[in-house]
């Protein structure tokens, strides 16, 4: 931990207080003088840290990329980025699933690599049209690998496109492979990382983010699998959908919309899930939680009382998503410079829910509610597809939890579902504008601090000193 005390840093504001009133000649002298001895310890203490030994840090950043070996033919990929956090991973492309991600690290600026997921892909998408005549799981019935993926060319990727080999025929698990450039690698700009107009330290920044992405055309549409990794820890998880409309799912005005000439292409939902195997700080040895902020029905001086509490979710379990609701799963025996568990928070903000179709039909242990926003289950290598699940240990997530339900969640799955229900518009042809639905994993004390803290900032950790209140307020 930073340990050097903040007051060092706040010399210029001090000196600048005590110049109130001097001559201008006399006070732009005194704060280059200011300036030069804050730049000496600011070296000076720079030094010292580099030699206070630290159990969990790197003299440098030599150790950014983690030591992964990926399992031919899966390759391995790193990028630092704009924080000086490098991520490194394996990827691979399976058959149904199509991306697929592993052996996820991040490497804070300075520090070890952590090893945050194991596995990471979908793991199905249904889409049932609103006319009830069709329906589809294109995971396990056409697959997002083999043929279906698309080789990718310059003006889909402003990045490197990376080649995998990629089986010719079927559902590509067979046959005789070819070198295809699938992956899209990117680092793309991400806004605003911080805004900070403190008169001690004021710092602003931007922040940038390393982007895979995949192209995989299942009928008409072309989905796009797309993991956003952050300068910040954070992973966006993205679906996108362009390509064409059906061609053959034209209705009436109930069941779809008016896209020329009084055709109705029919309303269907996009109900897709993502399977990830967490593997914070290891294998096994995890735990998940459940956020709430509810209302007391009292009131304060000032605001209502709300009263925020987490609750473990022991065994496998499914949840709905309700307003201030979240979920994390953590490794309690893995602390962070502050002594807190380093945790991903799952963040699917406002999304549509669904139930699948699938599930309904199938549904013998579960009551009326058998839709989720995300489920939790220990590893099971049987249980990897969300619905249709092949093999003989249970037909979707609610068997597979039911099935756990007496287990203690240990090897922790997360199941993040994500809907969409998709009204067709007249821009829609041709092509169809791109269109996405994702979720965030967010890192919770993962670090006991930003990554990038801006000089003058590193002693605010936890409640700040009496000055830096005062200063900040003025
Ligand atoms: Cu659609």
């Amino acid at each position: 931990m930073i340990t050097t005390p903040i007051h060092y840093f706040r010399l210029p504001a001090r000196v600048g207080r005590l110049l109130l009133g001097i001559d201008t000649e006399v006070k732009r002298r005194l704060t280059q003088i200011a300036a030069g001895a804050l730049s000496l310890l600011i070296i000076v203490t720079a030094c010292t840290q580099g030699d206070s030994s630290h159990s969990g840090r790197q003299g440098d950043n030599e150790q950014a990329v983690a030591d992964v070996s990926c399992k031919s033919p899966k390759q391995k990929v790193s990028k630092s980025l704009s924080s000086g956090a490098t991520w490194t991973m394996c990827w691979g492309v399976h058959p149904d699933f199509g991306l697929t991600l592993s052996d996820i690290y991040i490497t804070p600026p300075g520090e070890d690599p952590i090893r945050v997921i194991d596995t990471m892909s979908t793991s199905q998408l249904e889409v049932p049209y609103d006319t009830g005549e069709r329906l589809t799981s294109d995971i396990t019935e056409s697959g997002f690998g083999g043929r279906k993926m698309k080789t990718l060319t310059d003006d889909a990727c402003r990045g490197d496109i990376q080649a995998a080999s990629i089986p010719k025929i079927g559902d590509g698990s067979y046959g005789k492979s070819e070198t295809r450039k699938v992956l899209c690698s990117e680092v793309v700009d991400e806004g605003l990382a911080y805004h900070s107009s403190d008169l001690v330290a004021p710092a602003n920044a931007r922040k940038n983010g390393w982007q895979l992405s995949t192209v995989s055309r299942v009928g008409w549409y072309e989905y796009v699998s797309q993991y956003t990794f952050g300068a910040d820890g954070s992973i966006n998880v993205q679906l996108g959908a362009t390509g064409d409309l059906s061609p053959v799912d034209y209705t009436d005005e109930e069941h779809g919309w008016d896209v020329g000439d009084h055709e109705h292409a029919a309303s269907h939902s996009h109900n897709a899930v993502w399977r990830i195997r967490w593997g914070l700080g290891g294998t096994g040895g995890m735990s998940a939680q459940q956020f709430d902020a509810d209302e007391t029905g009292e009131k304060g001086a000032e605001s209502p009382k709300l009263t925020g509490k987490l609750t473990d979710l022991d065994h496998p379990t499914t949840a709905r998503w309700q307003n201030r609701r979240w979920w994390r799963v953590l490794n309690p025996n893995l602390l962070n410079d502050d002594g807190h568990p380093i945790s991903y928070q799952i963040d699917v903000g406002k999304t549509d829910s669904f139930e699948f179709v699938d599930d309904a039909e199938h549904s013998h242990t579960h009551g009326d509610d058998i839709g989720y926003d995300v489920g939790f289950t220990n590893h099971n290598d049987c249980e990897l597809y969300a619905t249709k699940n092949r093999g003989d240990c249970g037909r979707g997530v609610p068997e597979f939890v039911e099935d756990g339900k007496d287990q203690t969640l240990d090897d922790v799955v997360s199941w993040v579902a994500v809907g969409f229900h998709h009204v067709p518009r007249d821009e829609e042809q041709s092509p169809m504008e791109m269109h996405w639905q994702g979720f965030t994993l967010l890192p919770r004390d993962l670090t006991a601090q930003r990554f990038d803290l801006p000089k003058g900032h590193e002693g605010v950790n936890g409640v700040p000193d009496s000055e830096w209140n005062q200063e900040s307020i003025n």
